[in-house]
C-alpha cells in the first residue's frame, strides 16, 4: 500500500520540490498552503500522481484541526508529516523592526508548526509508526544581523525537534530538525514584501541551494530503515560560511 505524506507550505520553494519528489515516487501526497489556485495547479501537473490539495492557514488553529480531523479516510494515516510552511518578515535591526512582523513570524513559525505537530500526531501515536521533518535553519543555531526573530524561531523549532524525540519514545515515531542556509525560493521575495529587486540581490553573484536540494534531503532521510533517526541535519551552500566573531572598536 502506498505511504502517505503531508506537507505544509506546498505552494512554492521547499515545499512544492518534496510534493514533486514524494508524489513522483508514488506516495500519496497531502499538500497544502493557502493559495487554493496554486495547490489545484500542482495536482493538474501531475495527473497520474496519488494528490489532495488541502487548502489552510497554519495560523488559524481551528482551520488545522478541522482540516486533519475531516482528512478523507485513505488520507488519514500519515506516514511522513514536513512541517515546512514559513517565512521571514524584514531584515531589521530589533531596535527599528515591525512589530506585526515579529507577531506574523511567531504566528506562523512556531504556533502554525506547534497546531499541525499536535493535529497530525495522534494519528501516528497510534500506529506506532511515522516520521515528521521540521523546517528549522541555520538561522537557529547562528545569529546575524536582522535575524532577530526569524532565527529564535528557528531556535524553537530546533529545540522543539528535539524534545519531541523525547516525548514520542516508545512509539516509533521519528523527528528530524532540516537546517538549510540560504536556498533560492520565494523566501526572499516574502522577506522583502514583493520587492523583486532586493529579493534578486540576495542570490546574485553566487550559487545558492537550490529548492530540490532540501527536497531530496528529506526523501533520501525518510528512506533510511526505521531505527535510524537524524536528529539534526545542517546544509549550506559551498559558497555560503559563517562570519565569525565581531568587535567594536573606538
Ligand atoms: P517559500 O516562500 O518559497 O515557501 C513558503 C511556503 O510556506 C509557501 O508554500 C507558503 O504558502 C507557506 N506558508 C507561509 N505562511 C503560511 C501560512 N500562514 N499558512 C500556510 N502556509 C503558509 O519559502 P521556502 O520554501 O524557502 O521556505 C520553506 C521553509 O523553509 C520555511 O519554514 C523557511 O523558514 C525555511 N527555510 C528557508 C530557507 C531559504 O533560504 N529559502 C533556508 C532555511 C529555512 P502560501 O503562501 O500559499 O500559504
Ligand atoms: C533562511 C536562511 O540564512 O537566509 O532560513 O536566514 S537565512
Amino acid at each position: 500500500m502506498s505511504k502517505t505524506i503531508l506537507i505544509t507550505g506546498a505552494t512554492s520553494g521547499f515545499g512544492e520540490a518534496t510534493a514533486r519528489v514524494f508524489a513522483q515516487a508514488g506516495y500519496k501526497v497531502i499538500i497544502t498552503g493557502r493559495r487554493k489556485e496554486r495547490l489545484d495547479a500542482f495536482k493538474q501537473s501531475l495527473p497520474t500522481c496519488d494528490i489532495l490539495p488541502l487548502c489552510f492557514d497554519v495560523t488559524q488553529k481551528d482551520e488545522v484541526f478541522s482540516a486533519i480531523a475531516n482528512l478523507p479516510h485513505d488520507y488519514k494515516a500519515i506516514d511522513i508529516l514536513v512541517n515546512n510552511a514559513g517565512l521571514a518578515l524584514g531584515l531589521g535591526r530589533a531596535p527599528e523592526a515591525d512589530l506585526d512582523d515579529w507577531e506574523k513570524m511567531v504566528d506562523t513559525n512556531i504556533k502554525g508548526l506547534l497546531y499541525v505537530t499536535r493535529a497530525v500526531l495522534p494519528l501516528m501515536v497510534e500506529r506506532k509508526s511515522g516520521y515528521i521533518f521540521n523546517l528549522g535553519s541555520i538561522a537557529g543555531n547562528w545569529p546575524y544581523e536582522g535575524g532577530n526573530v526569524y532565527g529564535a524561531t528557528k531556535a524553537f523549532v530546533k529545540q522543539f525537534s528535539l524534545n519531541l524525540r523525547t516525548d514520542l519514545r516508545g512509539t516509533n515515531v521519528r523527528v528530524t530538525n532540516i537546517e538549510p542556509g540560504f536556498s533560492q525560493t520565494e523566501f526572499s521575495d516574502v522577506r522583502f514584501k514583493g520587492d523583486k529587486e532586493r529579493a534578486d540581490q540576495v542570490y546574485k553573484g553566487t550559487k545558492a541551494l537550490d529548492k530540490e536540494d532540501i527536497a531530496n534531503t528529506i526523501f533520501t532521510l525518510s528512506q533510511l530503515p526505521e531505527h535510524v533517526n537524524v536528529n539534526r541535519i545542517e546544509i549550506m551552500p559551498t559558497k555560503q560560511s559563517c562570519g565569525g566573531l565581531f568587535v567594536e572598536r573606538s
